[in-house]
Parts: structure tokens; sequence; C-alpha cells
């Protein structure tokens, strides 16, 4: 057998050895040694085991065409990744693409329906990493940090204005297993019943968030989230709890750097959607000085660049650069 005729080119030697996409990059990077070699089939097998890793990994690259799939552009996520860009050399070339989470979830699920590869801005707590086995790739340059903490954020004045609902949201502190639990039944219900039911079933937590706080009378409050469902999560049981104590609240979605814009202004009153330290840090700093922070409300929460499990990859620098 004399396959040296056919090494010229890389479609060529697919179409010989009929090797399906994920040893492309493998013999992509050995053709020149295999005719230095003198072309026999066993050096291609020897190769093969040999360059098994490294192989997969350029192939993953091409595979997914050197894209990330984002979500929203204007999320902190967004940012993050864009920085992310810039960061690893290895990254050059590189192309995030957005449009919006329900686009990124329906692309993840099509990629994973057909085991094919694909890289996504993914964070948690959400409902993907229950319904899929995903991984976070790991980040040594630590773009995107390892924890993120949700902070509640106040507009100056608050405290004078509405000292019971300042007290409340203070206190405001909960875990990522709560959050997930008022996730996953919005799934089935609005987000309002789905944060009653947790209020209902967590009294205890949320009285320790009320004692000694006296009720109002309808006093107006309005909450900025930002359009995801953790932050629907944490606005609608906030909502639920001032309800209770006589506040009239109001919800009012807006992108991450209108929520601190709004609450820099005193437009909104407070929040509690700022992902912290890396996801919302640009508008952070932006606005920082111009309201008060009342630290985390929620400790264990992440964001990263995410893979479908059976991806042979593990690092953010196992990609390799476009060509
Ligand atoms: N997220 C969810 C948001 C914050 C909450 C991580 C997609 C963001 O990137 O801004």
């Amino acid at each position: 057998m004399t396959p040296c005729s056919k090494q010229t080119t890389k479609g060529v030697l697919y179409d010989v050895f009929q090797v399906n996409w994920k040893s492309l990059g493998m013999i992509a990077g050995v053709s020149l040694s295999l005719i230095a070699a003198g072309c026999g089939q066993e050096n291609i097998d020897d190769t093969a085991d040999s360059g098994e890793d490294q192989t997969e990994t350029i192939s993953i690259s091409e595979k997914v065409d050197y894209t990330i799939t984002g979500i929203e552009p204007g999320a902190g996520i967004t940012q993050a990744t864009d920085n992310a860009l810039e960061e690893y050399e290895n990254l050059a070339g590189w192309e995030q693409i957005n449009s919006s989470t329900v686009a990124m979830l329906s692309e993840l699920d099509d990629a994973i329906q057909n085991e094919e590869p694909i890289i996504v801005t993914g964070w948690s707590p959400h409902f993907k990493f229950a319904k899929y086995d995903l991984k976070y790739l790991e980040d040594p340059r630590g773009v995107y940090r390892d924890v993120e903490y949700i902070s509640t954020i106040v507009r100056k004045g608050l405290k004078e204005d509405m000292p019971e609902a300042y007290t409340i949201l203070d206190r405001f502190h909960w875990e990522p297993a709560d959050m997930e639990e008022v996730m996953l039944a919005a799934q089935e219900m609005e987000f309002e019943d789905a944060a009653r039911q947790w209020v209902d079933e967590n009294q205890d937590k949320v009285d320790e968030w009320t004692e000694g706080v006296e009720p109002v009378d309808g006093t107006s409050i309005e909450l900025v989230l930002t359009p995801w469902d953790t932050e629907r999560s944490s606005a609608h049981v906030a909502k639920i709890v001032l309800e209770q104590m006589g506040y009239e609240v109001k919800l009012t979605p807006v992108d991450p750097s209108i929520m601190f814009q709004a609450i820099a202004k005193g437009d909104g009153d407070a929040s509690l959607a700022p992902w912290m330290p890396a996801t919302h840090a640009a508008f952070y700093e932006k606005y920082e000085g111009e309201f008060e922070d009342l630290g985390e409300n929620l400790r264990g929460a992440r964001i990263g660049l995410v893979v479908p499990s059976y991806m042979n990859i593990d690092s953010i620098e196992d990609l390799e650069p476009a060509e």
C-alpha cells in the first residue's frame, strides 16, 4: 500500500483513512512527518496514539469554528468573556457570538443531542447543570474568578427614607440551594408563586430578616433586577417579604449597566442582582461611591466557559488559536 501520493493535502488524507473530526487535527499536524517517515500506514497509527490529547483539542477548536456561544450583549459574562478573549493568547482570532440566553440554551441542547462540541458562556446556579452533564473549563488566568457572590446594593438615602426596608434588605441572605429551589419551581409556575411558596416553606429564615422590624403602611419601593432567573428569584422573594411587611413593591428588569445606573441615580431603590467580583466589576466600578453596598446576599455563584462533559478538554488554555 502506498498512500504517499495521496498525502499532499489534508482533504485527501481524510478520504483515504476515513477519519472522523476527532482526528483531523492530528492528521493535519503530522502530515509532514508522515511524508518524511516514508508514508506507511503504521506511522499514522503510531502518531495517533502518541498525540491523542493534542489531536482532540485542535479539532474542538476547529469544530466550534473558534466561536464561543454567548448570551445577551449587555450581560456581565459577555464582558468577562471579551476580557478572556484579550487575556488568553491562545484565543487569538476567536469570536464570541451573542444573542440571548434562550438561543444559547437551544444551541447547547442541539449540540448535546448530536454529541457535538460547543463552548458556551455559562453560570450557576442554573438548571442546565441539572439537566445536562456539563463542566466549567479551567481558567488559569482567573478572568472569571473561582467563586462569585451576589450583592445587595441600595440607593443613597434609603436608610433614612425607608429604614424598615433597608434593614430587611441588609439581612437578606440565602444559599444557592434556596435560589435553585425557586428557579426550579418557576419552571412550572410564575416566579411570583414560586417565590411565595419558598417564603411559606422557609418562614424561619424570613423571620430572621424581619425580626423586630415594624410593618409599614403601603410605602412604595422599587427593586431593580436583571433579566435572568437567578435574579427573578431573589427579586420576587424580596418582593413577597417586603409586601408582607406592608410595602408596595415594583420590580423593574433592566440590563446590568442600567441596574447600577438606576441605583446610583436614585431611580430605583435597591437591587439584589450585582454579581461580583468578576461578572459586574466594570459596571460596579463605574458607579462606585454613588450607591451603598450592603454586602453579599448569596455566596457560591459562578461564571465561566462551559462545555458538555463528553468534550475531551479541561482548560481554556487547551484551545487553539484560529489560523
Ligand atoms: N448572568 C446571570 C448575569 C448575571 C446573572 C451571569 C448571566 C450576567 O452575566 O450579567
